[in-house]
């Protein structure tokens, strides 16, 4: 090995000891001291940075002192390159994905046993702890635009292996838009905005992209996912993530198979409601980004299981669908799932643009062990991801410090704009006289394709099997929950009715009509479309695990990151509401005191005012969207005050009819009772499960009337 590869080697061995990535971070971070002196980028001090270099006239003349402004000079050096560099703070934004949020985290395997699929040690070493970076993002909007709109989340992970950084470049759906490549350019155009008014942002609910998918029907499959309850997730921690397209796996000696990649998250699979989402959008569209920071800042780390599925290439064609087609599933019944691994994030970044920015992915980034298949959209992403990284960053974006791999890169590769690493050989070529950068042999960690057998004719055209359409479009619509199917009604009747083009909402109906005659029917009485007299199509009425998300609720209910807002004025309950909040607390949600005022509160204990607690917030600049439950404690005073507010009024109608927990104590249930006119009588928990609370109400929520005696019990009902 060069000398160049060998000192390399043995920074990174000293590396591995600790998160090697972190590590390799570590030496391009540069944290300021107090009074850190200013310098321009070329190392010179800077006296003032305030004021532009002037000719100022004195008044001479005159015994005062005053000064006259005069023309600024281009002569000033620190000035130009202060607004010259300001200038260029922008890159290009990712065409797609440009809304976006990353942190820092590991992976490890439970043990070998995805051994006999593959040597990767990434997969297989359960010794090894890999560094990995992800970024989540949504897919339409531009880099500004809101968290919460629907879309498909990006869910993009980089294992920073000692094999070399390996990517999965995945969303939270398992299936795709379109089948090839080829198309991308088509999909993107139709669902940004329109070229004539760049109309609209962040959604998809417009002419051209229900044009689109109108006349492209192998769309259908991945439209039911966006439309679903899967298009605005609750939080980022709360969505799976997938691979999508299918790549291989070789062991050491064997066949090899294919492969697709799952993430299922620790916490369920969760969504906001609609009217939340579009609440959120303007009240935090930052409130996928911070609820991320959040939790990670508070110790609630993110976690997801990794699975793999995977299919021996003797079965490759035993399937009635083609499992190299991007917009068909492997039904779980057919190809179960192995969790063989962890995904931890547990570091947020330091700095946004030079990491979360700056990181790039490429779906052709595969260590030894790991392959590609035949599937025509992954070959076309191949070439898609490395070329864009050269235009939004430049020739050598790997030797950035979040992209650069944590083991030793050495290649003949070189110049290019903005070059980092300074090289010290006489030779950029192989081979040369003095055997730098020798290929590595495949006993020795190169990567070798796997050979196989290929054999056809040069065509423009797709395998028979991905000509059908609609059968696993009508396995997601069948498998979900009668309330995830009417969300999906209203949300396609949301965004066909954002078309103003009868041509376009019309035609979409044929499409649904293709999966289920009661569905199609349903959007067509809502949009003013024809309604079907007669199925398109026999739903064939098969169901799968897995697609709705009822089937991830967590195996022990848990609110661990939940964010509860207590509803407080003066004369609260303090002794009541401390006992309830530290209940939460130990159940690990996030309570926020929210109040008239950010400002001290004062409490009753017993018949006299307690110690003021402080509200985090008042009740004007928060909303009941931004919580996921509510709890108003007793206390006479504090409820006549909040019952003559209306904002508190609606705080609690919303969050009502937006089915969250809500729980109240004493004069706090009258006051629910009242707002949200329930009927004395509704009972819909069983009382007796939740032990100490007398009267369970409303949909998912609760009420307790009489003495709060055990606060654990709210903890126990809020699970619910
Ligand atoms: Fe893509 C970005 C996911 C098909 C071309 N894509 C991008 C990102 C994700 C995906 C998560 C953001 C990565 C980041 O956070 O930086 N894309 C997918 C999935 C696909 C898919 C799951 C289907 C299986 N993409 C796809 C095709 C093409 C592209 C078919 C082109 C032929 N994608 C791009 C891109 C982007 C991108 C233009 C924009 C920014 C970037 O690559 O780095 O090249």
């Amino acid at each position: 090995m060069s000398s160049i590869g060998q000192s390399v080697e043995k920074a990174f061995t000293t590396m591995t000891s600790k998160n090697s990535k972190v590590v390799d971070l570590q030496r391009d971070i540069l944290e300021p001291r107090t009074s850190q002196p200013l310098t321009t980028d070329h190392g010179v001090k800077v006296a003032d940075t305030d004021n532009w270099l002037k000719i100022i006239d004195s008044d001479s003349e005159s015994k005062s002192e005053s000064k006259k402004n005069g023309p600024s000079l281009l002569e000033d050096q620190i000035g130009r390159e202060k607004i010259h560099r300001f200038d260029h703070e922008r890159i290009p934004e990712r065409v797609v994905h440009a809304r976006g949020t990353g942190a820092h985290g590991h992976f490890k395997v439970f043990d070998d046993r995805a051994s006999k699929y593959t040597f990767a040690p990434v997969l297989t070493d359960s010794s090894r702890t890999t560094p990995v970076f992800v970024r989540f993002s949504t897919v339409q909007g531009s880099r500004g635009s809101a968290d919460t709109v629907r879309d498909v989340r990006g869910f993009a992970v980089k294992f920073y292996t000692e094999e070399g950084n390996w990517d999965i470049v995945g969303n939270d759906i398992p299936v795709f838009f379109i089948q090839d490549a080829i198309k991308f350019p088509d999909f993107v155009h139709a669902v940004k905005p329109e070229p004539h008014n760049e109309v609209p942002q962040g959604q998809s609910a417009h002419n051209n992209f229900w044009d689109f998918v109108g006349l492209q029907p192998e769309s259908a499959h991945m439209v039911m996912w966006v439309m679903s309850d899967r298009g605005v997730p609750r939080s980022f921690r709360m969505m799976q993530g997938f691979g999508v397209n299918t790549f291989t796996l070789v062991p050491a000696d064997g066949k090899r198979h294919f492969v697709k990649f799952h993430f299922i998250p620790e916490l369920g699979v969760h969504s906001l409601l609609w009217d939340e989402a579009l609440k959120i959008n303007g009240q935090d569209p930052d409130f996928h980004r911070k609820d991320l920071s959040e939790a990670i800042e508070s110790g609630a780390y993110p976690k997801w299981k990794f699975a793999i599925q995977t299919i021996p290439e003797s079965e490759q064609h035993k399937f009635d669908f083609d499992i190299l087609d991007a917009t068909k599933i492997w039904p779980q019944e057919l190809v179960p799932l192995e969790e063989i691994g962890e995904l931890v994030l547990d570091r947020v970044v330091d700095e946004f643009f030079p990491e979360t920015e700056q990181v790039a992915f490429c779906t052709s980034h595969v260590v030894p062990g790991i392959g590609f298949s035949d599937d025509p959209l992954l070959q076309g992403r191949n070439f898609s991801y490395f070329d864009t990284q050269i235009s939004r960053l430049g020739a050598n974006w790997e030797e950035l410090p979040i992209n650069r791999p944590v083991c030793p890169v050495f290649n003949h590769n070189c110049d290019g704009k903005s070059r980092h690493r300074i090289v010290k050989s006489e030779v950029n070529y192989w081979p040369n006289r003095k055997d730098i950068g020798r290929p590595v042999p495949e006993e020795k960690g190169g990567y070798v394709e796997y050979a196989e057998r290929l054999q056809g004719i040069k065509q423009r055209a797709r395998g028979s099997k991905f000509q059908e359409h609609f059968n696993h479009a009508q396995l997601f619509y069948n498998s979900l929950a009668a309330y995830e199917k009417a969300h999906l009604v209203s949300a396609i009747g949301f965004e066909l009715s954002h078309c103003e083009d009868p041509d376009v909402y019309r035609s979409y109906i044929n499409v649904l009509n293709n999966i289920d005659f009661d569905l199609a029917k349903a959007v067509a009485v809502k949009v003013n479309g024809d309604v079907p007299k007669k199925a398109g199509r026999e739903n064939h009425g098969r169901t799968s695990k897995g697609l709705s998300q009822l089937d991830f609720l967590p195996k022990e209910p848990t609110i661990v990151s939940r964010r509860i807002a207590i509803l407080i004025s003066d004369g609260f309950n303090a002794v009541e509401m401390q006992a309830v909040r530290a209940a939460l607390t130990s159940a690990k949600a996030v309570c926020y005191l929210i109040g008239p005022r950010r400002n001290h509160i004062r409490p009753m204990v017993g018949q006299d005012f307690g110690p003021e607690v402080f509200a985090d917030h008042h009740f004007d600049s928060q909303r009941s969207t931004l919580f996921d439950a509510i709890y108003i404690p007793s206390g006479e005073e504090h409820v006549k005050t909040i019952a003559k507010n209306g904002r508190v009024v609606h705080w609690v109608r919303e969050a009502f009819g937006h089915c969250k927990a809500i729980a109240a104590v004493g004069e706090g249930v009258d006051f629910l009772r009242e707002v949200v006119r329930l009927p004395g009588s509704v009972d819909l928990f069983t009382p007796s499960r939740v032990q100490g609370i007398d009267e369970v109400v409303t949909s998912y929520g609760v009420v307790t009337t009489g003495k709060y005696s055990a606060s654990s019990a709210v903890t126990d009902v809020l699970n619910i």
